[in-house]
């Protein structure tokens, strides 16, 4: 393994870093690994930015150069036996990171750190899962408890202006066995930016890299983890550091982001930060455009999406959850209102910016026929392009995973499942079996040919780049049935390693993995090709249609009688009743979305 970053040349020892962001086990136990992840991550960034200043400011001394390895384990293969070598002829003198590990990668993790920990190799797991814990609970749980009783250390909370700290107690061989940052969370302005040298982004399908602007969301859905692991609190980058982060990336050719916020609606510095955007592009002329992460009332704030055009967002990412005002309630998610829904995505397409959505199965009112008939609402009457489903999880650092635990519920035991595609609790409506279908049939129930055909019409009506959109409706049609993945966790080319199996599972004899991996990888191009063929020809058809307008029911403007006439509004009591508490708000107080 080459080190990416060395200073002080010439120095009389080297402290040495690997860091390795972790991906999780497949259903068959197997490491999920791409030729090709999607996007940099931006976890591993921003501790390789935090540790390449360290590392600058020669915080060991002159005669200590840092040296820093990053590997993103979803498309580089982590030589376990390598970085034992590696260390041992440094003395065991550095550290280990894992970066930015989920609940779900937290299996992984440990398997990772067994090895290295029995070399004496130092170990340090940062991340949501750690986090999220220590965030939660007073007392350390069974499962952080097997990572101290290995001897690694556990990083809660966020890095900026703690990793001096943590690199000098390394040193030192000083480490402790917690780092407990979960209540003084630091500022962003001027902290230092995310960063990974070339090598890292060159496994990566694209032009695209990531960043986050700021941290925090106001609202308090009761799944939500980042309430409580970031802060309710609005804190972020200022548009200097933005500038600097664009313009860094822009020098290397990178010219699209995704700016990781939870919720930019919200970040306080939305306003100068797309005014500094704007001026990038319209003034020097850099072509630089983002996805971004907004909320259901976003489009409220004045200026705000005609700001995001001009800055060159095209696509915008949404948490809409649900159409269920009574499910919405449950989770706490109080600022989604249906009365908004249309409003909020006709304002994104009016200025033919694509949308994206997230819709949670599994709600407690859910039942796999109320799931389906929505789902079918939504295809009538919202302008959506993207949908992508998951299943409602608990996930370790929310307040659905404090009650279930404090309560003694049945919760699925294994970490690896807490991806959100699993059914991980049981449910009042639905097997486990029938929670199951119903997540599986979601995708084929939306992304149907007619409905795909549908989405590119509407699009090339409101002038979005139509080719682009049928590539990731490919993606996002096609990912669950052929790579048995979350789009989200998808990639190019699918890897696997007999020997990267999960240890509670046996190793697969070579005669039957490798016929079973080439086969596997002949069908999955095979139906690939088929997808991508059926999908072209739509959009061909779609292209030919360029000339006769198109309009329908979801693409109509929101009108007085909406209310008595959508779905929507009148598919069951909760719509009703939800419709006419906005009336009765618009009544009193002359603002509103209802009729
Ligand atoms: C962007 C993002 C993605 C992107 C990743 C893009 C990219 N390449 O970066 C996409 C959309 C692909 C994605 C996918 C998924 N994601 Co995601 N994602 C996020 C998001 C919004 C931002 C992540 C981020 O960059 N955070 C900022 C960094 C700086 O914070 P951080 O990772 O916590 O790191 C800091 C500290 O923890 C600490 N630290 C971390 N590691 C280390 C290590 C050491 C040694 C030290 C000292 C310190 C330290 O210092 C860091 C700097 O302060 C988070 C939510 C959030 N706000 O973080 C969800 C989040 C991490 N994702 C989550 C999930 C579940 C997933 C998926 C499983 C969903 C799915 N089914 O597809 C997949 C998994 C894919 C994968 N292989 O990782 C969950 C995890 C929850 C949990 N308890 O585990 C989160 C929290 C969102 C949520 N729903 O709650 N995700
Ligand atoms: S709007 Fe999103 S980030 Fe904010 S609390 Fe709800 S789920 Fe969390």
């Amino acid at each position: 393994m080459v080190p990416q970053q060395c200073t002080g040349s010439g120095a009389a020892r080297r402290f040495r870093i690997v860091l390795v962001k972790p991906s999780h086990y497949d259903d068959d136990g197997y490491v999920i690994r791409w030729y090709r992840s999607p996007m940099p991550a931006n976890s591993l960034a921003s501790v390789y930015g935090l540790l390449d200043d360290c590392a600058q400011r020669q915080i060991l001394g002159p005669d200590t150069e840092i040296e820093i390895v990053a590997i993103d384990e979803t498309n580089t293969r982590v030589r376990i036996d390598r970085i034992v070598a590696e260390m041992r002829a440094n003395n065991n003198f550095g550290f280990v990171g894992l970066v930015g590990v989920q609940s779900n990668q937290y299996p992984r993790s440990l398997d990772i750190a067994r090895p290295l920990r029995a070399a004496g190799i130092p170990v340090i797991i940062g991340g949501f899962h750690v986090s999220g814990m220590l965030a939660m609970f007073d007392a350390v749980g069974p499962d952080l408890q097997q990572a101290l009783d290995l001897g690694v250390t556990l990083f809660a909370g966020e890095a900026e202006g703690r990793m001096d700290e943590v690199v000098r107690d390394a040193a030192a061989g000083a480490l402790k066995p917690i780092y407990n940052y979960i209540d003084d969370l630091p500022a962003l302005e001027d902290a230092v930016t995310p960063f990974l040298p070339g090598n890292a982004v060159r496994k990566t399908i694209g032009n695209v890299t990531t960043f986050d602007a700021g941290r925090g969301c106001p609202f308090q859905c009761s799944f939500c983890t980042i309430i409580n692991v970031q802060g309710r609190k609005s804190r972020r980058r200022s548009a200097d550091d933005v500038e600097r982060i664009l313009r860094k990336n822009f020098a290397h050719g990178i010219d699209r982001f995704f700016i990781t916020d939870d919720n930019f609606a919200r970040n306080k510095d939305w306003e100068p930060i797309f005014d500094r955007i704007i001026k990038l592009r319209e003034q020097d002329g850099m072509d630089v455009r983002f996805l971004i992460q907004v909320d259901t009332l976003c489009h409220k704030i004045p200026n705000f999406v005609a700001k995001a055009k001009r800055a060159g967002v095209t696509r915008i990412f949404i948490g809409l959850e649900n159409i269920n005002p009574d499910n919405l309630l449950a989770a706490k998610k109080r600022q989604n209102k249906i009365t908004e829904y249309r409003n909020m995505l006709l304002a994104w397409k009016a200025v033919g910016i694509w949308t994206y959505a997230g819709y949670i199965l599994g709600f407690p009112n859910d039942t796999p026929e109320s799931a389906r008939r929505d789902i079918e609402i939504i295809k009538k009457e919202m302008p959506l392009d993207v949908l992508e489903f998951f299943f409602l999880t608990p996930l370790p650092g929310s307040e659905d995973h404090k009650a279930l635990r404090q309560r003694g519920a049945a919760l699925d035991p294994d970490l690896n499942k807490y991806d959100l595609e699993h059914a991980l609790t049981p449910h009042a409506h639905m097997s486990k079996a029938e929670w199951e279908k119903l997540y599986r049939d979601a995708w084929s129930i939306y992304y149907t040919p007619e409905h795909i055909e549908t989405i590119l019409r509407r699009a090339q009506a409101y002038g979005i780049n139509i080719l682009r959109l049928a590539q990731i409706i490919l993606w996002f049609a096609q990912s669950l049935s052929i790579e048995k993945v979350h789009p989200l966790q998808g990639g190019f080319a699918r890897l696997k390693n007999r020997h990267e199996r999960r240890p509670e599972l046996a190793l697969e004899p070579a005669w039957k993995f490798y016929p079973s991996l080439a086969a596997e990888f002949v069908i999955k191009h095979a139906r690939v090709a088929a997808a991508a063929l059926t999908i072209f020809r739509i959009y061909r058809r779609v292209v030919a249609a360029k000339h006769l307008p198109y309009s329908d029911q979801a693409m109509t403007p929101v009108r007085e009688d909406d209310t008595e006439t959508l779905e929507l509004f009148t598919h069951n009591k909760s719509a009703r009743e939800a419709v006419d508490h906005a009336r009765k708000v618009k009544a009193l107080t002359g603002t509103g979305a209802a009729a």
